[in-house]
C-alpha cells in the first residue's frame, strides 16, 4: 500500500457508477479465485477454475481521505458476476481489527446480499439493490455475494484506523453459503460448521 498522504483541503472524487472506477483512486487490488480458495465449499471446483485461467471475482479501488486529525476512507468495490461451483461470487469477508469501528456500504450497481455476522454469531442479512445503503455496526463481519446477471458495485466508507481483520473468516467463514438452486439464491448451512444449522 502507497503511503497515504495528509490533505487538509476539501477534496472530491468521482465515481463511474457503471463501471466502478472512480479517480483519482490511489489502488486497485484484484482478488481471483486462488486468493480466495479456502472460502469456497467446492474445491474441486475452486482447482478447476484456477487451471482455466483463475478468473477475477472482484476489484477494490480505494481512496484515504487523510487530514492532520481525521482518517475518512472511501473504497469501491466490483464483484463480476459468476459462481464457483453452485456457489456465487462473494467478498473474502473480514471483522474489523478496531472493534469500535462501524462502516457504511451503498450499493450502486447490481443485486445480491450483504452477509454480516458477530463474534457471537448473531447472523444478519441484507438484501440488496441499487440504492440500499446498509450501516455495518462495529464487531459484525461483513461480506458481499453477487446473486445477479451484472456486476456488484458499491461504496464503503470507513475510517483507515478500522483495519482488516480476515482470519476468524479464513478459519471458519460465515454462517451460511449463498448457492443457486433451480435458478435461484437459497443458503445453506456452511458445511465446514458441522453445527451450525
Ligand atoms: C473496508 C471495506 C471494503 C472491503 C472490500 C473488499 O473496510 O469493508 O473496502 O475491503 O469490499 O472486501 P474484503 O473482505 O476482501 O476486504
Ligand atoms: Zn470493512
Amino acid at each position: 500500500m502507497k503511503p497515504v498522504e495528509i490533505n487538509d483541503l476539501p477534496t472530491s472524487v468521482w465515481l463511474d457508477i457503471n463501471t466502478g472506477v472512480f479517480e483519482p483512486c490511489v489502488e486497485i487490488s484484484r482478488r481471483k479465485v486462488s486468493d480466495l480458495a479456502m472460502m469456497f465449499a467446492d474445491q474441486e471446483a475452486v482447482q478447476q477454475l484456477i487451471a482455466q485461467g483463475d478468473p477475477v471475482v472482484y476489484d477494490i479501488r480505494y481512496h484515504p481521505f487523510q487530514t492532520s486529525t481525521s482518517d475518512m476512507a472511501l473504497g469501491v468495490s466490483t464483484i463480476y458476476p459468476g459462481k464457483v461451483g453452485d456457489e456465487y461470487h462473494m467478498t473474502k469477508g473480514h471483522f474489523h481489527v478496531r472493534m469500535d469501528q462501524p462502516e457504511i456500504y451503498f450499493c450502486v450497481r447490481g443485486t445480491g446480499f450483504l452477509l454480516m455476522e458477530s463474534k457471537e454469531g448473531d447472523f444478519q442479512v441484507a438484501e440488496w439493490r441499487p440504492g440500499t445503503i446498509t450501516h455495518i455496526p462495529p464487531q459484525y463481519a461483513h461480506r458481499v455475494v453477487n446473486t445477479g446477471p451484472e456486476p456488484l458495485i458499491w461504496v464503503a466508507s470507513y475510517h483507515l484506523a478500522a483495519g482488516h481483520d480476515y482470519e476468524p473468516i479464513i478459519a471458519r467463514g460465515f454462517a451460511k453459503i449463498v448457492v443457486e438452486k433451480d435458478g435461484q439464491p437459497v443458503f445453506l448451512p456452511n458445511p465446514r460448521r458441522p453445527n451450525s444449522s
